[in-house]
């Protein structure tokens, strides 16, 4: 039965606050921050043991050997003697963020009707620059079933694709045919538009999408200059619905329009900037929620605290589930050290429609197994990193052992090695 698994990435033990990723304004803000690895990891976990309760499917990503001494290697340098920059890009816990490690297209979109998976290369930011490697070695082994998956590597740069972040679908079910939208941004701004439209119409060719059920988007420049380095920062769509800030995409009438003709059932809940500010939005992670469909039938939001401390948020947020609105439940989490680094839960997450029993069952969540995971991370993975512990080598082979513990642990110990 194809349904929705989460695959959360989890926090690997170096994550820390280097400040690296340029347009987005908590990275920026944290710069020089000490870090919390463990609890990073345990506040992940959490979450994904409350959507497990709350009786939605479940999967991982394993956190990246880090620091990737094969790529320093590649430009000629090693931990030891590689600048303080490139270290940081080196050591960055970067994966944790699953919707960007690649774009999906369910089965029932598709031409060949399988599950079309394309890892994304993430080439505007360095310190994300080189997942896509490992990204593509767990994803083949997650999703070796060729009956079911294709596995992509990425997109060629210069085209930079930043995978599911900037990419919805939207469909009367989970298991029917979906209007896939895939959302690009433009250059010119004060950041850099991270995701390429070029790259973008790759994806969709690559996977087969029906022209007549593909959308190509553009974000509205605002939105990137205010912070919103990816669409899901201000946009979030599940089955039917389609929850936005007023001013995410550059023509949104255009594109609501286009979107109401390719799916007559859509219900679009635009929220206006006058009740909630494009500022207050990015702020609180409102729109990076995981909008989800429970067992029940009935929609809800997965939100950070953050969500609940912003006080137009939250009311806007009352008054919606209070009214007629399709979202019926708000779910809180404390996410805190990965809102800092500007990952909220939907940053968390990548998501696939697609039978369990299809999957490897080494990448899916159980309770038993999350106990497991939780009491190893508890045990090894660092309490505190500030910015000048990253060039102690000591720290490097801690976090290098805690993760082989991991794979080890959840029987994939063909992920710890140093080439991918
Ligand atoms: O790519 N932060 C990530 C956050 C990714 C959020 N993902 C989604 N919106 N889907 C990024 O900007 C900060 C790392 C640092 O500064 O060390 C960072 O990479």
């Amino acid at each position: 039965m194809l349904t929705e698994i989460n695959f959360d990435g989890i926090v690997g033990p170096t994550h820390n606050y280097a400040g690296l990723s340029l347009g987005n304004l908590a990275s920026a803000r944290n710069l020089g921050k000490v870090s919390a690895p463990r609890a990073a990891a345990l506040q992940g976990i959490a979450k994904m043991r409350a959507n497990l309760g709350r009786g939605l499917a479940q999967g991982f990503f394993l956190p990246q050997r880090r620091p990737d001494a094969g790529w320093l290697a590649r430009l000629g340098t090693t931990p030891e003697t590689a600048s303080a920059t490139l270290r940081a890009n080196a050591l960055s816990a970067s994966s944790m963020w699953a919707a960007n490690a690649a774009t999906v297209s369910p089965a029932p979109d598709t031409a060949d009707g399988r599950c079309h998976l394309t890892a994304a290369n993430l080439v505007t930011m360095p310190h994300r620059s080189h997942e896509w490697q490992e990204t593509l070695a767990q994803l083949r082994i997650a999703f070796a079933n060729d009956a079911h998956f294709a596995v992509h590597a990425p997109v060629p740069p210069p085209f930079g694709d930043e995978g599911a972040a900037n990419h919805m679908r939207l469909c009367a079910r989970h298991d029917a045919p979906g209007v896939e939208v895939f959302v690009y941004g433009e250059a010119g701004g004060p950041f850099p538009a991270r995701q390429h439209r070029e790259a973008s119409a790759a994806v969709a060719r690559r996977h087969g999408l029906d022209p007549e059920r593909t959308i190509l988007a553009l974000q509205s420049a605002e939105a990137i200059a205010a912070g919103a380095f990816h669409n899901d920062v201000v946009a979030v769509a599940n089955e039917r619905v389609l929850f936005t800030h007023e001013q995410a995409f550059a023509d949104r009438e255009v594109f609501y329009a286009d979107l109401r003709a390719k799916l007559p059932e859509v219900e679009i809940v635009e929220v206006p900037a006058s009740e909630v500010s494009l500022a207050d939005a990015i702020r609180s992670y409102l729109f990076n929620a995981q909008l989800v469909t429970l067992p029940s039938g009935e929609a809800a939001l997965v939100l950070p605290g953050e969500a609940r401390e912003t006080p137009a948020v939250w009311a806007w947020l009352e008054r919606h589930v209070s009214g007629n609105g399709p979202i019926r439940h708000l779910f809180v989490h404390d996410l805190r050290e990965s809102m800092a680094n500007g990952g909220g839960p939907a940053c968390l997450r990548l998501r696939v429609v697609a039978d369990p029993a299809a999957v490897d069952p080494r990448f899916m969540a159980t309770p038993e197994k999350l106990d497991r995971i939780e009491a190893l991370v508890a045990r090894l993975w660092p309490e505190h990193i500030a910015v000048e512990d990253l060039s102690n080598p000591a720290l490097w082979a801690d976090c290098l052992s805690a993760r082989a513990a991991l794979c080890k642990e959840l029987g994939l110990e063909e992920l710890d090695r140093d080439a991918f």
